[in-house]
């Protein structure tokens, strides 16, 4: 494999809205990022994704851009943008923003001339059909509930959107649209971005021609992914971006990619792949209901090992995976991949491990390093995200109670990652000295970057060390590039692996609350890290303790 500038690196997801506020108005900005980056480097942070910034109506906290050109006044300037290039820089950090291309805003300039003029140069931007009383182009569901299609004000026209209303899809069939994209690209990249997490990407292809397709709810309508599942030709796009972009600037990408065929692997992030990377949602995907939230399995110790050993095996050494424990649309990894009650620092630690040393990059999502949790909302009044809204109402239109409901969001509400970063057991988590945007998780007394920053034995000290693990000159090789081979993979709540490279190392994780036992399969030389101070050994058999993680040098 052909080394990458990128391979060796730790990457972390910053929420701008929730990560720190600096002038008191409620909601987090770039100034507030710029004042943290110390406590980034501290971590030992190279990379550094801000989900979108752009100016935007924020209808999906701005994932709905009105101009990508610019920056919206309530998270700063461009001025404060190009600081906090230069100051990661400074710091040997890299800044990738979101690419959020599939769709604009409602409210961007594109997409209010096409309004003026559907039959014009614009109206080419979007997809519009024609309208027709009583009957819609196609029978798809958005992403948010509802028809894919909107009236577009004013004409006597219907728009696509895959997300929501305020999403209308760009049409990249036209190269116009697409040259617009590249420019941008290349204009941000000219500043000195590092790259982007690209939103969303696999939706830019449509099936065409577009038609209906089967039913799988009351509502009559079908998800978009029996769409998406026909499609064929997004790498055409895809290639064309890279080659027009991100190659010419060595610039490191990371797809939002969901249901890629396997054979397809090598294109999108083999050697000279679409994308340097891609997450792997495996885990985040596994338990999923065509119903909706309230009706998703829950998942287990056995079928979280098995995800991401499934994904291991599939990448091989074709490319470099990245990998995940949560994101902003996500619930919060411990809350999740922990059993119910179970959650405490001991788990975190090793649900921590367990991510952090497979092959492939690793993303901390903000506050995750702190072992942040769900939050218990007691009512969805508490809850502002469009999705947990839709999927609320989905359940109640399937017949559940409203606390069955309710349960779905608080399971899986994307607000559960969304809340203001703990930063201490001040007012507010330390996050605001205004009114925040968001309430802050109620745990924040307990659970927050100030009084963990100098306890050893705190989740974030952990993660600490294990990102000075993927450093260290003797390990990184090995770390990095090394083999992944899963060992004693039929055993219960027991998930462990093989690291092999120019060193053996072994991790070992006790995934349940009894303790258990193992014989190594050679005798070891060093205990690399532990989330115990001790470990149990007697002779080539090691009893571990609940959640106990081991890495282990052979
Ligand atoms: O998400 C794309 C996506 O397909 C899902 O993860 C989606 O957010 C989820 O099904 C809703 O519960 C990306 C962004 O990460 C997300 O925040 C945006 O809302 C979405 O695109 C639209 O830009
Ligand atoms: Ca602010």
């Amino acid at each position: 494999m052909n080394k990458k500038w990128w391979h060796d690196k730790v990457a972390y997801q910053i929420y701008p809205k929730s990560f720190y506020d600096s002038n008191g108005d409620g909601i987090g900005d770039i100034p507030g990022i710029i004042s943290k980056l110390d406590y980034l480097q501290d971590l030992g942070i190279d990379i550094i994704w801000l989900s979108p910034c752009y100016r935007s109506p924020l209808a999906d906290q701005g994932y709905d851009i009105s101009d990508y050109y610019d920056i919206d006044p309530r998270f700063g300037t461009m001025e404060d943008m190009e600081r906090l290039i230069a100051e990661a820089k400074k710091r040997n950090m890299y800044i990738l923003m979101d690419l959020v291309v599939n769709h604009c805003s409602d409210e961007h300039e594109w997409f209010k001339k096409a309004c003026e003029d559907p039959d014009g140069k614009y109206g080419n931007f979007f997809y519009l059909r024609d309208k027709k009383e009583g009957e819609l182009p196609t029978n798809w569901r958005s992403y948010f509930g509802g028809p894919v299609w909107e009236d577009l004000p004013g004409t006597s026209k219907q728009y696509l959107h895959l997300f929501h209303k305020k999403q209308p899809d760009l049409n990249w069939e036209n190269p116009e649209v697409r040259e617009e994209i590249y420019k941008n690209i290349n204009w941000w990249l000219d500043k000195g971005l590092g790259g982007f997490r690209i939103d969303a990407i696999i939706n830019i292809k449509k099936a065409l021609p577009l038609r209906d397709y089967e039913p799988d709810r009351v509502d009559g309508l079908s998800s978009v992914h029996k769409m998406l599942a026909d499609a064929s030709g997004v790498g055409t796009f895809l290639g064309e971006m890279r080659d027009r972009t991100f190659k010419k600037y060595d610039a490191f990408s990371v797809g939002e990619v969901f249901n890629e065929k396997e054979e397809e692997l090598p294109e999108f992030i083999g050697e000279n792949g679409y994308f340097s990377t891609m997450f792997d949602f495996n885990e985040t995907i596994f338990g999923g209901s065509e119903k909706g939230w309230y009706d998703a399995a829950p998942i287990t110790p056995d079928d979280y090992k098995k995800c991401c050993f499934e994904t291991q095996r599939k990448i091989g050494d074709i490319g470099f995976v990245s990998n995940i424990i949560e994101n902003h649309d996500e619930p919060r990894g411990v809350s999740r991949y922990i059993p119910e009650g179970d959650c405490c620092p001991e788990s975190k630690k090793m649900l921590a491990a367990l991510n952090f040393m497979l092959r492939g990059l690793p993303f901390i999502y903000q506050g995750q390093e702190l072992g942040m949790e769900n939050v218990p909302f007691r009512s969805i009044e508490e809850v502002d995200d469009i999705s947990s809204l839709d999927e609320y109402k989905v359940a109640l239109e399937a017949g559940c109670t409203p606390e069955e409901a309710l349960n779905a969001v608080r399971r899986f509400s994307r607000d559960n990652a969304r809340t203001p970063m703990q930063w201490t057991s001040g007012e507010n988590a330390g996050f605001t000295t205004g009114e925040p945007w968001l309430k802050p998780n109620p745990n924040y007394t307990s659970i927050n970057a100030a009084s963990q920053e100098n306890d050893p034995d705190s989740v974030r000290s952990f993660y600490k060390k294990l990102i000075s693990l993927r450093k260290n000159p003797e390990y990184k090789e090995t770390i990095v590039y090394g083999t992944l081979e899963p060992l004693w993979e039929d055993r219960h709540n027991l998930m462990a692996y093989y690291r092999k490279g120019d060193k053996t190392l072994l991790v070992i994780g006790n995934y349940q609350r009894d303790m258990q036992s193992v014989t190594l399969p050679s005798p070891f030389r060093k205990i690399l890290l532990n989330n115990y101070p001790d470990m149990t050994a007697e002779g080539l058999t090691v009893t571990l303790h609940s959640y106990q993680i081991l890495i282990l040098e052979l």
